[in-house]
């Protein structure tokens, strides 16, 4: 059964996971309307896979006892000055989702709630996963400058990398 706390802090982070989502659906659809194919595509995996979190997280606040709380959402941006801007917007706000969900682990580990703690350790993995995914597109991108055929295959491979990772990641 979850304590209290622990309950009020995951459904923050269903929140969490929920405006990621819709972060980076709006993201995407930016990258379309500016006809950056690849990394709209790129985009709207990642939203999808923050609703995953979200969900994994619902089922579980739920299986143990407490009720999932879906709550509103702030409004994400919904233009950015350039592409290199939007990818740096997306790093902050992975380094933002880390800290967020260290802090939940804290609170497991205080609360003694190692079943949560357990749980959680899926999210550690998957932070540092996102922070190195979103600092190696960021490398690339510093590389190409202003250069528009350097965007033109960016664009391209970064389909590519939605691809590769689509086939590693199991469905959950
Ligand atoms: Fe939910 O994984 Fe990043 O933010």
């Amino acid at each position: 059964m979850l304590s209290k706390s622990i309950e009020a802090a995951l459904n923050q982070q269903i929140r969490i996971e929920a405006e990621s989502s819709q972060t980076y659906l709006s993201m995407a659809v930016w990258a379309e309307v500016k006809g950056l194919e690849g990394i709209s595509s790129f985009m709207y995996d990642q939203s999808d896979e923050e609703r995953m979190h979200m969900l994994k997280l619902i089922k579980f606040v739920n299986e143990r006892g407490g009720h999932a709380h879906i709550s509103e959402l702030n409004a994400p941006n919904v233009s950015f000055k350039s592409f290199k801007f939007m990818f740096e917007k997306l790093l902050e706000h992975e380094i933002f989702v880390s800290e967020s969900i260290n802090e939940l682990v804290h609170i497991s580990l205080q609360e003694k709630d190692y079943a949560t703690h357990n749980f959680l350790q899926w999210y550690v993995a998957e932070q540092i996963e996102e922070e190195a995914m979103a600092r190696t597109i960021l490398d690339k991108i510093k590389m190409i400058g202003d250069d528009k055929g350097g965007l033109y295959l960016f664009d391209r491979d970064i389909q590519q990398l939605t691809v590769n990772s689509a086939a590693e990641t199991p469905s959950a």
